[in-house]
């Protein structure tokens, strides 16, 4: 057991893996809950899908639940979803339920992995590409290296679809308001106001430039509609929609 051996299986598994993703067909900015469970149905319907997420550990703001109470909330309509994960939910009041913020994490990570989506963590996303208008690809970068603000070149990844959801900064849209040349612009999001929050999302949740989709808080925050707090039916069920337009499109 050779420590080279160890450090070479490391290394060259890694690469292949990105490599084999450097053209997918669809590219997820963020691996929160929105852009897990969007991913989980584009691969589940066989569609080449990478997630690339800044952070070491993945899930966005979920794993935090409200306030770090590690609980979440999801209504009535995302039941099924939840099911479908094989996570547990126990009625609280009215359309209400909870459920626990770790045990839904990990069962969106796994379930979206085994899926076949392949989730990149510790990589951020810094750019796009656009080619006549249309959103062609992200450009990546080792998050160390923007923490550390070296000046390290990034990479191209080819995508047919590139979805944001990045949550309330949502920032591939901020990324395309800054560069692309053209008017599209992002609102912002509102202050809280749940109920308002989640009846928008799934109207947000759409194509907003040629090639580029989003969802989740992101997608809020894009068209200036509230954030809702602990809530998280929304999230997943505006993952899922975004994964239906998609798969109209491709
Ligand atoms: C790579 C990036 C980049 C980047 C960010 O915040 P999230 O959990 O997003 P959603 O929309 O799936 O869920 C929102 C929910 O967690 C939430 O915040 C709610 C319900 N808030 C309501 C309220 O009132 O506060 O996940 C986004 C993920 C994170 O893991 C980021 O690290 C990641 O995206 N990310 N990854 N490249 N440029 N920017």
């Amino acid at each position: 057991m050779e420590e080279h051996i160890i450090s070479k299986a490391i290394i060259e598994t890694y690469i292949k893996e990105l490599i084999s993703h450097l053209d997918v067909d669809v590219a997820i900015a963020g691996a929160g809950p929105s852009g897990l469970t969007c991913a989980y149905y584009l691969a589940s319907a066989g569609k080449k899908v990478a997630i690339f997420e800044r952070h070491l550990k993945i899930g966005g703001g979920m794993p935090a639940g409200g306030m770090m109470f590690n609980r979440i909330v999801v209504q009535e309509e995302a039941k099924d979803i939840m099911k479908e994960f094989g996570i547990r939910i126990k009625k609280y009041t009215g359309n209400l339920y909870t459920a626990d913020a770790i045990e839904t994490i990990s069962a969106f990570t796994l379930k979206t992995i085994k899926a076949g989506a392949k989730i990149f963590n510790l990589i951020s996303v810094e750019d796009v590409i656009i080619r006549e208008k249309k959103i062609a690809g992200v450009v990546i970068n080792w998050s160390a290296v923007d923490i550390a603000h070296l000046h390290v070149d990034p990479l191209g990844v080819k995508a047919k679809v590139v979805v944001d959801a990045t949550g309330h900064d949502s920032e591939i849209c901020r990324i395309v308001e800054k560069k692309s040349g053209d008017n599209f612009k992002v609102t912002g999001e509102r202050s809280m106001w749940a109920e308002k929050g989640e009846r928008a999302l799934l109207e947000n949740t759409k194509e907003v430039y040629p090639g580029l989709f989003v969802c989740g808080m992101a997608a809020n925050a894009v068209a200036g509609s509230h954030r809702m707090g602990a809530i998280f039916g929304g999230m997943i069920l505006s993952g899922k929609e975004a994964s239906s337009l998609i798969l109209e499109k491709l």
